[in-house]
């Protein structure tokens, strides 16, 4: 069965939406097959996370922010589960995300030069899920 990696981002803990995200995934038929709170994140494990991001002018920040407070991690399965959680997610950029997304129920704007805080991560594709769940479950 085809797997996802998320995280519930530190500004989704913070505001007590952590119930609500795990409550959309099983109404939507997922099944968790993972679930920890992680309450500090190292530097080093979201720069291999963000690997991608890392040398771009907008990542300090997104570091920053990534290790402000408890994340809650987990591993989700279900047919076409990676597209599917992506639709739930919404868009990156809290503006643009729809009404009915996570993103677009509860992520706040950012200000000029402040991460973008969108409340939820899911792996864009199979290699990045299968990276990701390596990452931070296996590799410790
Ligand atoms: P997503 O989280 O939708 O998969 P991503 O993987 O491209 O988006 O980027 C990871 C995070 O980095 C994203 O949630 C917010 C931040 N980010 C991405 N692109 C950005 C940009 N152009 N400016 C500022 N922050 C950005
Ligand atoms: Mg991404």
């Amino acid at each position: 069965m085809e797997q996802t990696f998320f995280i519930i981002k530190p500004d989704g803990v913070k505001r007590g939406l952590v119930g609500e995200i795990l409550q959309r995934m099983e109404q939507r038929g997922f099944k968790l097959e993972k679930l920890e709170l992680r309450s500090t994140v190292s530097e080093a494990l979201i720069d291999q996370h963000y690997q991608d991001l890392v040398e771009k002018s907008f990542y300090p920040p997104i570091r920053q922010f990534m290790t402000s407070g408890p994340v809650v991690v987990g591993i989700l399965s279900g047919p076409k589960v990676i597209e599917t959680w992506r639709t739930m997610m919404g868009a990156t950029r809290p503006e643009e995300a729809l009404p009915g997304t996570i993103r677009g129920d509860f992520a706040k704007a950012a200000g000029d030069n402040q991460a973008i805080q969108n409340v939820v991560h899911g792996s864009d594709s199979e290699e990045s899920a299968k990276r990701e769940i390596a990452l931070w479950f296996e590799e410790k």
